[in-house]
């Protein structure tokens, strides 16, 4: 018997955690399809497996496994020397030390304010208050450790960033808008960077933040309210896979499509020069860079170079924007530009414009030191 999760509905984060584990880890699971939430969890057999009732659940041919973060290190553990579990014992002991971290700072006051917003616990403005105190306790740490740190735990994607990034994921998709998370840039840039690796983005699709909080249900006039209490049930079946638009978490309300808005590098000023017209020529000459950036695809190029013959070794890149300034909409997008540090090229300076085309060449040595690395963005 293959592996099954019961997830219930689409876009449940906490069955998110494992379906991600199970993209990095190459294991198959299936989705149980004709879910249907309070009645499919309430039956012996469901309980058998999870005496509490509650998903995710994941059937395996030696018994079931619930709580979401176990079932994601179980399927972790079905493969052999996973790096998701760190290299070295003590990256494990603080990927553990994370993982119940993004549990009980971020996701237990995540989940508080949430219920009490929908209505499902009773709504108590000092009690949301404190909630908020604790998330914003918690998000400020991890501010802190990710000021330095691109990942929780060492220099790649761990378990941990799993669970942390899908106990994030309701925050970002649902509750918290821009002006609430600004005040954790770093805590931005982790989110961003992990929802766009392309393992989360076949299982989450694209993410987008709420630009509201959710409003208080309980300050609706009658008439105006939801229907009280429990998780909404969930749509009887899972969607397929494939879909592009992936549901936001539990008990999603269907909201009317916004129109799309246009996107604010449109409106940089116009340019004699046919950025497709030099990435087509760049791209037959150098057809191997695949890397991309998503945000400014279309609308940028760029080149990033390591350089150096020993540790620290030197990051140095250059970039191609319409417009005679970094759009002020990548500034605010891309958090990691503050790492670094812009200068103009000024190409009626031959120095300069030799440097830049050395940057674009792949030349070697640059600047007298090996090149140990490039990548292009196109
Ligand atoms: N700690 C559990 C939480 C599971 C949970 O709260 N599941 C919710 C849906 S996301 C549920 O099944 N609720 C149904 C109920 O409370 O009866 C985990 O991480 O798996």
């Amino acid at each position: 018997m293959a592996l099954k999760l019961y997830a219930g509905y689409p876009g449940n984060k906490n069955a998110n955690k494992a379906r991600i584990v199970a993209e990095y880890s190459g294991v198959k699971i299936s989705m149980v399809e004709n879910f249907e939430m309070g009645v499919t969890n309430k039956t012996p057999e469901f309980l058998k497996m999870n005496p509490i009732g509650k998903i995710p659940v994941l059937e395996t041919p030696e018994g079931a496994v619930f709580e979401s973060n176990a079932i994601a290190r179980y399927v972790a553990k079905l493969k052999a020397d996973n790096p998701l579990f760190g290299s070295t014992t003590i990256e494990y002991g603080q990927i553990e030390q994370w993982i119940d971290f993004s549990s009980l700072e971020i996701d237990a006051p995540l989940l508080s304010y949430f219920k009490a917003r929908m209505g499902w616990t009773p709504y108590f403005p000092a009690v949301e208050e404190a909630t908020l105190a604790d998330l914003k306790r918690g998000l400020g740490a991890l501010n802190t450790h990710l000021a330095s740190n691109t990942y929780v735990v060492g220099d790649s994607i761990t378990l941990a960033d799993i669970v942390v990034a899908c106990n994030l994921y309701l925050g970002f998709a649902r509750l918290l808008p821009k002006t609430f998370t600004s005040e954790f840039p770093h805590v931005e840039r982790y989110f961003w960077t992990l929802v766009n690796q392309p393992n989360f983005k076949k299982i989450l699709g694209d993410v987008k933040q709420t630009d509201s909080f959710p409003p208080i249900e309980s300050a609706k006039k009658p008439g105006q309210q939801k229907e009280k209490a429990k998780p909404k049930e969930a749509p009887k079946k899972e969607a397929k896979k494939e879909e592009p638009a992936k549901p936001v978490d539990a008990a999603a309300e269907e909201e009317a499509p916004k129109p799309k808005a246009k996107n604010p590098l449109d409106l940089l000023p116009p340019s004699k020069m046919i950025l497709d017209d030099w990435k087509r020529l760049y791209s037959n000459t150098k057809s191997n860079f695949r890397e991309r950036m998503d945000l400014a695809r279309k609308y940028a190029f760029g080149k990033m170079l390591i350089i150096g013959g020993q540790p620290p070794f030197k990051v140095k890149g250059l970039w191609l924007f319409r417009g005679q300034e970094i759009p002020q909409f990548i500034i605010d997008e891309c958090y990691d530009m503050e790492l670094y540090e812009w200068k103009k090229v000024d190409i009626t300076d031959e120095a300069q414009k030799e440097r830049a085309s050395q940057m674009i060449e792949d030349f070697e040595p640059f600047e007298g030191e090996p090149l140990l690395d490039a990548k292009c963005f196109k």
